[in-house]
């Protein structure tokens, strides 16, 4: 045996994930994949990688030093099975499987305990930042057990993306807990594609900018505390012109925004959690609605406002949209913070979200200058109820709130739709309201199910007789 490090899975990922693991010092890649050709092509683009191919999985195994540890890179689902099955006919106790495919954490779970009980180590692996990331540096998220851990992490650091010197990788907690914070690590990044969609929107609908005009906006907006990847590729697809039609490329693209689903599983995860995550949710909702073609077309002649209001400032206006995305940014990734300390619970995972905010500062696509501040913030105060209280975001949402106001009300006087920043703007209200109509709620629901209510004077729990003499009973708890 001669390669410390296999990957099994040899399509566009799993390629550039071994390229990227052959290219670091002290590396030795063994390589294989179901169908032999995959292989072959691989070796033969890359000699310089000094890959060890086999072509079985019993072959693979006898390349590996031992722990053996392999990286699985096949399709979600029945193929990371039927991978694992196999590959647990051949390692021994102490071996180390990696899957590095977009598991829902569930299956993560279930398929280390699985694992776990033939002595071998299962990691489910998040892995950001595409086939560039694969292969140039992306951010890494492993769970399972702090033993596979001593083996893994440093094969994991040395491909890391890097940020500030530090490798975008850290033993995130166990069992399913890396695959748990790449899941909401997607939703995220689905609520901040949202977010820039709707300001470009404003922009376009509100002010009249042409697509060049706003990636100028955009371009201006990556200089300052926007500072982001996703910001600097709005700017950029803003600017590209169609080569057929000498459009702008936005306006011949098909309004319809597809999904591969970790949106879809990081808002049914927080439902079941009770974390209200709506700018997510919104996020997820708004692609829906766009590829609802026939219901899209059937609605389009419904009576809207007659005319927009003028605005009077535009620049002010920008600045104004520019705010808003910044406080409606910070509200999604406060709820996405939310929904790992809850998942943190409920799952007995020990998960420092420090470091989580820090291992998104490169290679994955939603990094950002604004995960230093996140990082910074639970450095200062690891127990932090809410990002929201953390006082470099108190100073941002101060000075943005009245701005962020201003912007969701011209975008419903113009009926321009704008989810992702209302439903953040609702949220920080009702987090600040000293009273919810939660009251009212608890009372309708005593009234028609007898479900009982606690009182803000008393301890205990309580039942109107509402259909009797509407006296008050103690009930039981
Ligand atoms: P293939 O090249 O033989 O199709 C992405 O599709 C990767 O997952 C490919 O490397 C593919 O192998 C692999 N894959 C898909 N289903 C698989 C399975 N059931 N067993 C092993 N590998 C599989």
């Amino acid at each position: 045996p001669t390669a410390n490090i296999g990957v099994v899975g040899l399509a566009v990922m799993g390629s550039n994930l071994a390229r990227n693991l052959a290219s670091r010092e002290g590396n030795v890649v063994a390589v294989t994949n179901r169908t032999d050709a995959k292989v072959d092509r691989l070796i033969e683009d890359h000699p310089e990688a000094g890959f060890v191919p086999s072509y079985s999985i019993a072959d693979f195994a006898a390349s590996l030093t031992t722990p053996r540890t392999a990286i699985i890179m096949v399709k979600a689902g029945r193929a990371t099975d039927a991978v694992i099955d196999e590959l647990c006919e051949v390692f021994e106790p102490g071996d180390i499987i990696v899957d590095g495919g977009n598991a829902l954490f569930t299956d993560t779970i279930r398929r280390e305990a699985a694992v776990r009980a033939k002595g071998i180590n299962f990691v489910g692996c998040g892995i950001s930042g595409g086939e560039e990331g694969a292969l140039r540096g992306p951010s890494l998220m492993p769970g399972g057990s702090a033993e596979a851990w001593q083996t893994l992490g440093p094969i994991l650091e040395s491909i890391a993306a890097v940020a500030q010197g530090e490798p975008c990788v850290t033993h995130v907690g166990t069992d399913g807990a890396g695959h748990f914070v790449k899941m909401v690590h997607n939703g995220i990044e689905y609520a901040d594609m949202q977010l820039i969609a709707e300001s470009y929107d404003l922009l376009r609908r509100v002010l009249g900018q042409t697509p060049e005009q706003a990636a100028e906006t955009f371009a201006e907006w990556n200089r300052g505390d926007l500072e982001s990847y996703l910001i600097e590729i709005t700017a950029e697809v803003l600017r590209h012109v169609d080569a057929d039609t000498g459009q702008p490329l936005v306006d011949v693209v098909l309004d319809a925004a597809g999904a591969k689903g970790t949106g879809s599983w990081t808002v049914q995860t927080a439902l079941d959690l009770g974390v209200p995550v709506s700018g997510i949710a919104e996020a997820v909702f708004a692609r829906s609605l766009s590829s609802q073609a026939d219901v899209r077309a059937a609605s389009r002649d419904l009576p809207g406002p007659a005319s927009a209001p003028a605005v009077d400032d535009p620049a002010g206006f920008v600045e104004d949209v520019r705010l808003a995305l910044y406080a409606s940014k910070v509200l999604a990734y406060a709820q996405g913070f939310d929904e790992i300390t809850a998942g943190a619970k409920t799952y007995g995972w020990q998960i420092d979200r420090g470091e989580v905010a820090r291992i998104w500062r490169a290679g994955c696509i939603i990094r950002a200058r604004f995960l230093d501040r996140i990082t910074e913030a639970y450095r200062d105060q690891p127990e932090l109820v809410t990002l929201l209280t953390a006082p470099v975001f108190v100073e941002v949402l101060e000075a943005a709130q009245q701005a962020w106001r201003r912007v969701v009300s011209v975008a419903v006087a113009a009926g321009v739709p704008v989810p992702g920043f209302s439903a953040a703007l609702a949220h920080y209200d009702a987090l600040r309201s000293e009273r919810l109509p939660a009251a009212l709620i608890q009372a309708q629901r005593d009234f028609f199910g007898a479900h009982t209510y606690r009182r803000t004077d008393r301890e205990g729990t309580f039942h109107t007789l509402w259909s009797g003499d509407r006296s008050e009973i103690a009930a039981e708890a």
